[in-house]
């Protein structure tokens, strides 16, 4: 089913409709962000009672996933808690001919599996890796994405309806990719909470300093520093790991112990810190102190 023509001169600018299945936090906004943008759009929720304020948005509510996927021949989007989850609600649900657009969070692994059970079940599949939280979806000037890998060109046939939540940015078409990058992205993130925790830490004592005016410091110094992940990029691809070296490892290392000592000297447990700081100084004792920050990425393959 195909609705309202929006474009101004091309017969295949239609207003594509939508299902939806799992209204959380994030589906409930990629729910309004596409009735906000006049999509027609069928939902389905484990628990019916929180589509109640989207049918007076404009939503149709399926008393049945089975219904809500047979409803409309637009994608089927999907926004569950976790893979169990995905597997839970699919459970004998006819998706044949379906384009199947998965927003769980899931690993590569699952992701990739996920493609092949859709495979056998003829439908197209997309895996998404949201790169947001629920009150940027809709307001695109907060820089949030959507990561997607596997069908391009699925990718391609619904792309305008999947820029409507969130930037939409394709990474592969091996399905697993957009859970890699996902996961990657969210665990530098998590290093990055883990030096914020730290660096408030060792101004805890301090009754004087205003928390805020650091945080403006942190927040700047960070986004300053940031950029040297093209640095090791760069490092990385071409083998050569000393590349534009400004401040190398060996310098970088022998500051460790000043920091050690002030966590110290401010009752700061340095566990965040150190295992870091014990990655470093083996790439240096193993003779590449001259290097870069690119090394250190062998040291944390398992073998
Ligand atoms: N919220 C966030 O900040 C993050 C941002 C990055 C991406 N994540 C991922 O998005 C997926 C959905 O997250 P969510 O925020 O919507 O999560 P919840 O609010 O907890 O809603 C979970 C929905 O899943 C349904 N559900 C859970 N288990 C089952 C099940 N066994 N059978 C059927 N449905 C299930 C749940 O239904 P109900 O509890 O309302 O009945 C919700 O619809 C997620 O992968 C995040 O990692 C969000």
């Amino acid at each position: 089913m195909r609705t309202t023509l929006i474009g101004m001169d091309t017969e295949t600018a239609y207003e594509t409709p939508v299902t939806l299945l799992g209204l959380g936090d994030m589906g409930t906004a990629l729910a309004r962000a596409w009735l906000a943008a006049g999509r027609p759009l069928t939902v389905w929720n484990r628990t019916p009672e929180k589509a109640g304020p989207l049918v007076e948005e404009g939503a149709r509510v399926a008393a049945t996933q089975a219904e809500a996927v047979a409803s409309t021949d637009g994608p089927v989007i999907l926004c569950l808690l976790d893979d169990a989850s995905v597997d839970e609600v699919l459970d004998g649900v006819d998706l044949n001919g379906k384009d199947v657009v998965n927003l769980t969070t899931s690993t590569p692994a699952q992701a990739r599996q996920r493609a092949r059970w859709a495979e056998k079940r003829g439908a197209r599949f997309l895996d998404g890796g949201i790169m947001a939280v629920p009150p940027m979806i809709g307001h695109p000037e907060t820089g949030g994405y959507v990561l997607y890998s596997g069908d391009l060109a699925l990718f391609e046939r619904h792309r305008e309806l999947l820029e409507v939540p969130a930037g939409a940015k394709f990474v592969g078409e091996d399905p697993g990719h957009a859970a890699l990058h996902d996961i990657a992205l969210l665990s530098a993130m998590t290093g990055m909470f883990a030096g914020i925790t730290h660096a408030f830490a060792l101004m805890d004592q301090e009754k004087d300093l205003d928390r805020s005016r650091f945080a403006a410091l942190l927040a700047e110094w960070l986004g300053a520093m940031a950029g040297s992940a093209h640095g090791i990029a760069a490092q990385l691809a071409s083998g050569d790991y000393t590349e534009g070296v400004t401040s190398n490892l060996a310098m970088m290392t022998a500051a460790n112990d000043t920091f050690l000592v002030t966590a110290e000297d401010q009752s700061v447990d340095p566990r965040l810190l150190t295992p870091y700081m014990e990655l470093m100084s083996r790439r240096v004792a193993q003779g590449h102190g001259d290097e870069g920050l690119a090394g250190m990425v062998s040291l944390l393959r398992i073998e």
